[in-house]
């Protein structure tokens, strides 16, 4: 069954740096999903370590955190049926050279450590990045599109 959840997406720096904020998120409003939070972070090299705290130990950890704290990242909420298998499926896979044409990666990018976005691989890992970069919480409203994208 279709559940409502939230997941979080981030547009990491080489993202924010090639102007593909925009079309990023457009891509999550045209799906029909409802940004709940969004906020632009330079994040520091120990905060993003938090974030990938499951990744610690792989060869190229220390290149990863050099490059999410190089620039600012678009953190962002989205929230909508199945949000985070969607929203996965959406930024396509790890490495952007096995990414589909259409998922954001398969379209913008090339190499794994230049893929551009984030986004949550559970719902436990959703709960946890959200209350990480977002600990004032998230914005709750009824988005004006709801009973046109949903059946309610
Ligand atoms: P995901 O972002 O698709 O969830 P993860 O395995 O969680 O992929 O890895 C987190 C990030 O670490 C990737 O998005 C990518 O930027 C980077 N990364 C993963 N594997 C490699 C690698 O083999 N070389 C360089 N960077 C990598
Ligand atoms: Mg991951």
């Amino acid at each position: 069954m279709s559940t409502k959840e939230r997941t979080f997406i981030a547009v990491k720096p080489d993202g924010v740096m090639r102007g593909l904020v925009g079309t990023i998120i457009a891509r999550f409003e045209q799906r029909g999903f409802k940004l709940v939070a969004l906020k632009l972070v330079h994040a520091e090299p120990a905060f993003l370590e938090q974030h990938y705290a499951d990744l610690k130990g792989k060869p190229f950890f220390p290149g990863l955190i050099k490059y999410m704290s190089s620039g600012p990242v678009a953190a962002m909420v989205w929230e909508g049926l199945d949000a985070v298998k969607t929203g996965r499926a959406m930024l396509g896979a790890t490495n952007p050279l096995a990414s589909a044409p259409g998922t954001i990666r398969g379209d913008f990018a090339l190499v794994v450590g230049r893929n551009i976005c984030h986004g949550s691989d559970s719902v436990e890992s959703a709960e946890k990045e959200i209350k990480l970069w977002f600990p004032e919480g998230v914005v709750q409203y009824t988005h004006a599109l709801n009973e046109w994208v949903n059946e309610v």
